[in-house]
Parts: structure tokens; C-alpha cells; sequence
């Protein structure tokens, strides 16, 4: 089983391509759709059609039909002024092209003014089931249908003026727990089963599997407080996975004040990916033997 595709960043690493200075304060540079070669667009077409076969029956309604109303095609890397003439329309948002991780405070500072960055190259063919920095296919085939949510949208957006507030409260790291285990690596049940809304999962194939069908990790039902303290992988597959009863949750996480959130899962200590916990709601406790095979246990 191939390493788990967690092409998300961990935080608060600049990418590779953050070894130069950035062209625009914002980090941001031009798609330069043009420029994409053949080998790119099938590059695309490659982990397109592979989820395009995985994800009926796995991921959630909001995703499917985000991805129906957008111009993503299965043959071409998607141009960001289409896609944002679309969201904007929908949900306010748009695509800026980055040349890959950005500080905390400029994700943030666009996430705050509904910018989604996109990674605007696509990774090598080597390195279909594992990258380390979010590339166009992580960020728009994962990330961009859910934009098309206005809970997400929302939600998203309220992520970003809170890692702001987040950085100058030196909580950070807590609420990079919130975005991890629900924007990048969250389920949510949907007509009694579990279904996926993350990206991180979504956008990989070998997650995408193991999210939902393996019995290694842990399915939980979302706390806050719980996640806040619970620390995550950016290598493998998580440990764990948080289910929402609904995406209207996200609509509660996005109005209600972290504050005091921070404080109880600051009380509490922090938590190991796969550990349990009295309070929990474990919809399915996991075997644990995926990671132990990793660490030769
Ligand atoms: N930069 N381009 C990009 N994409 C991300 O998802 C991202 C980032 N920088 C920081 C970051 N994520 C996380 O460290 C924050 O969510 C904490
Ligand atoms: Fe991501």
C-alpha cells in the first residue's frame, strides 16, 4: 500500500518554492495556463480518472455536485480565471495561483478575503501517490468543489480570519488541528454511511480507500475541544478520522467563538493521533495495525 498522499502542508513550512523571494508580496503569480505542457494535462487526466472511478458511493453530495457546476474537465489542468468567474458568482470566492506552501499568515490573509491559493504546478508522475506540498491537483480537484458550498465557503473563510487572530493568541497550532481534521481530512455521515469531504482524502486514492474501508483507524464523531488537542500526521494516513452528523456543522464552527475552545483543549493536553479518550464518540474504534506495520510494531 503506497504511502498516504497527505499532500498537505504541515504548518508553518515554507515550500520548496519558498526558497526564492516571492515575485508579489501575496505570494501570489500568474496560472499561466499556456504554459502547461501535454505531459502536465495528462499528468491531471491520470489522477482524475482514477478518483472519477473511486468516488461515487464515497465522496459526499456537496463535492459531486461542486464538481458537476465548475469547468474542471477530466483531460486538463482547470484555468483559475474560469473556475473563479464561477465561484464568485456562487460564493464569492476565487483561485489565485501560488507557486506552492505560503507562510501561515498569507494563507491566511487570503483565506480571510475568500482567495483560495492553488499550488500551479502538478506533481511528477513519480509521484502520483505521495507529494509533499499541495499541488493543482490537490488543491482544485480537492479543495475547489467544496468551495461551492456556502457552508464550506463560509467556514473557510471564517478559518482564515481566525488563524490571523489564531497567530497573534499563539493557538496556532490548535486551530491548524481544526483545518487538518475537517478541511483536509474530513467524513461526514450522509444517509447513515460515511462519506468524504476532505481534500487531503479526496484528492488521493490510496486515502480515499482508507478513510473509509480500512478497519486500522479510529472513526470519531467531531468535538471541537477534542480535536483541538489532538495532534495529526503530515506523512502517512491519519491515525483518525472526525465525522460531522452534517456539512451544517461547519456553519456553527464558523460563527461560534474559539476562545474559550482553546483554553479547555489547552487544560486538557495535547493527544496522540490514535489515542482514545472517556469523552469520545467512537462510531468505530480502528485496529491501530496499519501504523504499527509502519513503525515495524
Ligand atoms: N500554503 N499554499 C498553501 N496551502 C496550504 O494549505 C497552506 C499553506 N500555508 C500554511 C498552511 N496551509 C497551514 O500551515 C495553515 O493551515 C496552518
Ligand atoms: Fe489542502
Amino acid at each position: 500500500r503506497e504511502a498516504g498522499a497527505a499532500a498537505s502542508p504541515a504548518p508553518a513550512k515554507h515550500g520548496l518554492a519558498g526558497n526564492q523571494p516571492p515575485e508579489r508580496p501575496d505570494w501570489t503569480i500568474a496560472q499561466d495556463w499556456a504554459r502547461y505542457s501535454a505531459a502536465d494535462h495528462a499528468i491531471w487526466q491520470t489522477l482524475f480518472e482514477r478518483q472519477s472511478r473511486l468516488l461515487p458511493g464515497r465522496a459526499c453530495a456537496a463535492f459531486v455536485q461542486g464538481m458537476r457546476e465548475l469547468p474542471i474537465r477530466h483531460d486538463q489542468i482547470p484555468d483559475f480565471e474560469r473556475l473563479s468567474e464561477v465561484l464568485m458568482r456562487r460564493t464569492g470566492w476565487q483561485v489565485v495561483a501560488v507557486p506552492g506552501l505560503v507562510p501561515d499568515a498569507v494563507f491566511f490573509e487570503h483565506l480571510a478575503n475568500r482567495r483560495f491559493p492553488a499550488g500551479q504546478f502538478i506533481r511528477r508522475a513519480d509521484q502520483l501517490d505521495y507529494l509533499e506540498e499541495p499541488d493543482v491537483f490537490h488543491d482544485v480537484f480537492g479543495h475547489v468543489p467544496m468551495l461551492m458550498n456556502p457552508l464550506m465557503a463560509d467556514y473557510i473563510q471564517a478559518y482564515g480570519r481566525g488563524g490571523l487572530h489564531a497567530q497573534r493568541l499563539g493557538v496556532l497550532d490548535q486551530l491548524a488541528r481544526v483545518y487538518w481534521y475537517t478541511v483536509e481530512f474530513g467524513l461526514v455521515r450522509e444517509d447513515g454511511a460515511l462519506r468524504i469531504y476532505g481534500a487531503g482524502i479526496v484528492s488521493s486514492a490510496t486515502e480515499t480507500r482508507f478513510a473509509l474501508d480500512d478497519a486500522s483507524p479510529h472513526r470519531i464523531a467531531f468535538d471541537l475541544s477534542r480535536v483541538m488537542r489532538t495532534r495529526y500526521r503530515i506523512d502517512d494516513f491519519q491515525e483518525s478520522y472526525f465525522v460531522l452528523d452534517s456539512l451544517d456543522a461547519l456553519l456553527e464552527l464558523a460563527r461560534i467563538d474559539f476562545a474559550p475552545h482553546y483554553a479547555e483543549a489547552a487544560a486538557a493536553g495535547e493527544l496522540e493521533p490514535g489515542a482514545l479518550t472517556p469523552g469520545d464518540t467512537v462510531l468505530q474504534a480502528g485496529t491501530g495495525a496499519y501504523h504499527r506495520a509502519r513503525r515495524g510494531g
